[in-house]
């Protein structure tokens, strides 16, 4: 196939199930390249069937190795399955950890099963917008069950993980005495925890501080989107979505397969209660507000570049800095000159 094809030619392949034109399309999405748009434009009707799974928690607590496990049991009950791996923290191009690779090639050679990985690469959407734009992709190309691995560390990878259809927050006992997710602030993404490396010590002791949190938190809204977010309130409606879906903590040993189809099982319930409750449409509504909002901030964010030179906003804060200029006062310059 040669590494030019035009989107007309290459979008029939991809959603015919071409694996080659479905791994240049992400590159070429990820690359924020020429035919980006004109890519997803051509398979954004083909999209809206693939089950969204976010994996998501702190490095180390076994994400990649309870993916991989996921994917074995998805395959075991017939169902196609696409990893998404987003590990900016990665020092390897293409951002796939050596452990990740050694892992994920138990995976390889089966057609039903798709792995890729995403790095923090100059996409104009930056990694959330490369990353949404990837799960079009592998929705169009039909992958029934779409894995997305987070480290759950940044707001971005949070984001990522909590715009799926479900989030799985992995844990794991022995990283410190606090739970992780208060940390991070994942406690209010979570449609399911998993505390992963069930055969340490401690693991009673992290399932139990979940558990406890959990329950302190009974009865709070689940924080589906973003105070201050434009297309996100609008698109939201304001219902407890807490109401009608108890998050569990279920333990597994994803290292030897341990407790995976219990997971499995778990994600399946939490699907078909999105579906028979109408959260579905709900959840695909935000996630098409925060796809646009996205845009549209990269967007204006390009253009504000475009119509300020770097020395001319480096003044701006020079003044500013000097208590010369106000910052609303500057802000209202710099908007000015945009036009
Ligand atoms: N003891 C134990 N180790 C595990 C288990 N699951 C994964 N690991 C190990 O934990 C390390 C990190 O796993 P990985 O899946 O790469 O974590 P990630 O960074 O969250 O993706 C690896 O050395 C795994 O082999 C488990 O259930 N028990
Ligand atoms: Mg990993």
């Amino acid at each position: 196939m040669p590494k030019s094809l035009p989107p007309s030619q290459l979008i029939p392949r991809l959603l015919a199930g071409d694996r080659l034109a479905l791994s240049r399309a992400i590159s070429r999405v990820e690359d924020g390249g020429d035919n980006a748009r004109e890519l997803l434009a051509g398979v954004f009707p083909h999209t809206g069937r693939g089950h969204l799974i976010g994996i998501t928690g702190a490095p180390g607590t076994g994400k990649s190795t309870l993916v991989t496990g996921l994917v074995q049991a998805y395959r075991a009950a017939g169902l196609t399955v696409a990893v998404l791996a987003v590990d900016p923290t990665s020092p390897f191009t293409g951002g796939a950890l050596l452990g990740d690779r050694v892992r994920m090639s138990k995976l390889s050679g089966d057609a039903g099963v798709f792995v890729r990985s995403m790095a923090t690469r100059g996409s104009l959407g930056g990694l959330a917008g490369a990353t949404a734009d990837a799960l079009l992709l592998l929705d169009a190309a039909g992958y029934e069950r779409i894995l997305i691995e987070t480290v759950g560390v940044g707001q971005a990878e949070v984001e990522i993980a909590g715009t799926a259809h479900t989030t799985v927050v992995v844990e794991a006992p022995g990283l410190g005495d606090e739970v992780q997710a208060i940390k991070a602030g994942v406690l209010e993404i979570a449609d399911i925890f998993v505390v992963n490396k069930a055969d340490r010590p401690g693991v009673e002791r992290t399932v139990g501080a979940l558990e406890l949190m959990l329950h302190m938190a009974d009865g709070t809204p689940r924080q589906l989107f973003h105070h201050g977010q434009l297309l996100e309130v609008a698109a939201a409606p304001l219902e407890d979505e807490s109401d009608g879906w108890q998050v569990q903590v279920f333990k597994t040993v994803a290292a030897s397969g341990g407790g995976i189809p219990e997971v499995m099982a778990e994600i399946e319930r939490h699907r078909l209660w999105l579906a028979e409750n109408g959260r579905l449409a709900a959840r695909e509504r935000l996630r098409m507000a925060r796809s646009v909002e996205q845009i549209v901030q990269a967007e204006l964010l390009r253009r504000l570049r475009a119509a300020l030179p770097a020395d001319s906003l480096a003044e701006l804060v020079e003044e500013v800095a000097a208590r010369s200029l106000d910052p609303y006062a500057a802000a209202e310059q710099i908007l000015d000159r945009m036009g």
